[in-house]
C-alpha cells in the first residue's frame, strides 16, 4: 500500500497510525503541499490527503471511507474495531475528526503556516483557510489561542477521565478510536506543542502506551534527566554570571535520522549549510541553512553530552535574543559569514520527548520567546571551514 499524506494532516496520521497498529506494510509518501500533481493524476482530481493506493491498484480518499474499506476487507484492520464496541468506536473516531478537529486545527494553524517550505505553500495554506473561514481568520485564531485551548481541554476532559481509568479508550487494547485521537495530537504537536504539553497527565501516559504499540520510539534517544521549571531557571541563572566569550563550543552534524557527529571542524557552504548535515542539505527549509543555539540555554536543559539531541548545528556562547540579533544581521565565525534569517525557531514535540515537557514550556512560553532559548536560524553568506574555539563576532 501507499499512503499519501501531509505531515500536519490529522486525518492522514489517523490512517497511518491504524496501518502501523495493524502492522501492514505501507510506503508513506509526503506530498509537497504546493505540488499535488502526482496526487491529482492518481486520484483523477482529488487533491486532499489522506489518499491510499492499495496493492490491487484501487485508490481511496477520505479517512473514514479508507478505514471503512480496510476494516471490511482485512482481518488485521477489523481487529482494531472489536464487534462489541464497533458503534462507539466509530462514533469516537468520527467525533475526533469533526468536533475535536474543528477546535484543534484552529489552535494549530497559526504556527503551521511558517513551517511550510515555500512562500507559495504558506500563501496557499492561508488562502485555503481564508476561502472557507473568512479573511484574517488565522490571525484571529492566533489571538483566540487561550480560548481555543480552553475549548480543547473541555472537549478532552471526558477522554482524560477514561484514560486515567484504563490503558486505551476502549480497554486494554488500542482501537481505531485511539488512532483518531492520536491523529489530532500529531497535528497539535506541529502547531501547538507547548499547549499539548499542558494537557493533563493521563493523555501523555496514554500516548506513550500508544506509541509503544506503533513500533520504534519516534524521536530517538532522550536526555536522562528532564529538569523542572525551577531547576531550568536556576541552571540558566547560574550560567549567566560570566561574560560572553562568543566561542563556538560544539559542532553537531545530523548525519542520519537520530544520528549525530560532533566534529572539531566543519565546512559551511553557501545555500547548503553545514556540509554533511542531512536536514540542512535537503533544501526543504530555505533560511534554515544553519541553526545556532546559546550554550547557556542548552546547558540549562541538558548536560553537554546530550546537546546533540537538540539537533542544532552550532552551540555558541553568544546572546541570540531579539534584543541582540535581528533578521539580516551578519556575524563572522572564523572565515565564514552568517546572516540571521527571519525563520522562527520554537520547540516542538521532539524537544518535549527528549528534554521533557517542562523544558518545552520553558523554551516556548510567550513571556520568554524574545530570549530565543530554542535558538535561531542563519544562512551562510560566505563559505569557510569553522572550528570549535572560533569566535562569533558581529559585523
Ligand atoms: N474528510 C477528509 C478530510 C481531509 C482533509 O481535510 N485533508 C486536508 C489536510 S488535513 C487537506 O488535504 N486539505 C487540502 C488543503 O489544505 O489544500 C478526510 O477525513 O480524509
Amino acid at each position: 500500500m501507499k499512503l499519501y499524506r501531509f505531515a500536519h494532516s490529522p486525518y492522514a496520521r489517523y490512517v497511518q497510525a491504524a496501518i502501523e497498529l495493524a502492522d501492514v506494510p505501507c510506503e508513506v509518501i509526503d506530498v509537497r503541499y504546493g505540488d499535488r500533481e502526482e496526487l491529482a493524476r492518481l486520484t483523477g482530481g482529488y487533491i486532499m490527503v489522506p489518499v491510499l493506493e492499495r496493492d490491487d491498484g484501487s485508490v481511496l480518499g477520505d479517512s473514514h471511507s479508507i478505514m471503512a474499506v480496510l476494516v471490511r476487507a482485512d482481518a488485521r484492520f477489523a481487529a482494531l474495531v472489536p464487534e462489541a464496541d464497533a458503534g462507539p468506536i466509530w462514533a469516537y473516531a468520527d467525533w475526533a475528526g469533526s468536533l475535536l478537529e474543528d477546535v484543534a486545527f484552529r489552535l494549530a494553524s497559526p504556527a503551521l503556516v511558517p513551517r511550510f517550505a515555500s512562500a507559495f505553500e504558506r500563501s496557499l495554506f492561508v488562502f485555503v483557510k481564508e476561502r472557507k473561514f473568512g479573511s484574517g481568520c488565522i490571525e484571529q485564531w492566533s489571538e483566540q489561542a487561550d480560548a481555543l485551548f480552553a475549548q480543547l481541554c473541555d472537549l478532552l476532559e471526558p477522554t482524560l477521565r477514561t484514560l486515567a481509568a484504563r490503558p486505551f479508550l476502549f480497554g486494554k487494547q488500542p482501537t481505531l478510536a485511539d488512532c483518531a485521537l492520536y491523529g489530532q495530537l500529531a497535528m497539535l504537536d506541529l502547531g501547538a506543542a507547548d499547549r499539548v504539553a499542558e494537557i493533563a497527565e493521563p493523555l501523555h501516559a496514554w500516548r506513550q502506551r500508544f506509541e509503544a504499540r506503533l513500533g520504534a520510539p519516534p524521536y530517538g534517544p532522550v536526555a536522562d534527566v528532564h529538569h523542572g521549571r525551577d531547576a531550568l531557571d536556576a541552571r540558566l541563572a547560574a550560567a549567566s554570571d560570566k561574560a560572553r566569550s562568543g566561542a563556538l563550543e560544539l559542532i553537531v552534524v545530523r548525519t542520519a535520522t537520530h544520528e549525530r557527529a560532533t566534529p572539531d571542524r566543519v565546512e559551511l557552504v553557501v545555500d547548503g549549510g553545514v556540509a554533511g548535515d542531512r536536514w540542512a542539505q535537503s533544501g526543504a527549509n530555505p533560511g534554515h541553512d544553519v541553526s545556532l543555539m546559546d550554550v547557556r540555554a542548552a546547558g540549562a536543559m541538558a548536560e553537554r553530552a546530550h546537546w546533540p539531541l537538540f539537533g542544532d548545528n552550532l552551540f555558541v556562547d553568544f546572546d541570540l535574543s531579539t534584543a541582540s540579533l535581528q533578521p539580516g544581521d551578519r556575524l563572522r565565525l572564523g572565515d565564514a559569514v552568517l546572516e540571521i534569517t527571519a525563520e522562527p525557531h520554537l520547540g516542538c514535540r521532539k524537544l518535549s520527548a527528549r528534554f521533557g515537557r517542562e523544558a518545552l514550556r520553558w523554551v516556548n512560553h510567550k513571556s520568554v520567546r524574545d530570549q530565543r532559548r530554542r535558538g535561531i536560524f542563519a544562512k551562510v553568506v560566505q563559505a569557510a571551514t569553522v572550528a570549535v574555539g572560533d569566535t562569533l563576532v558581529r559585523l
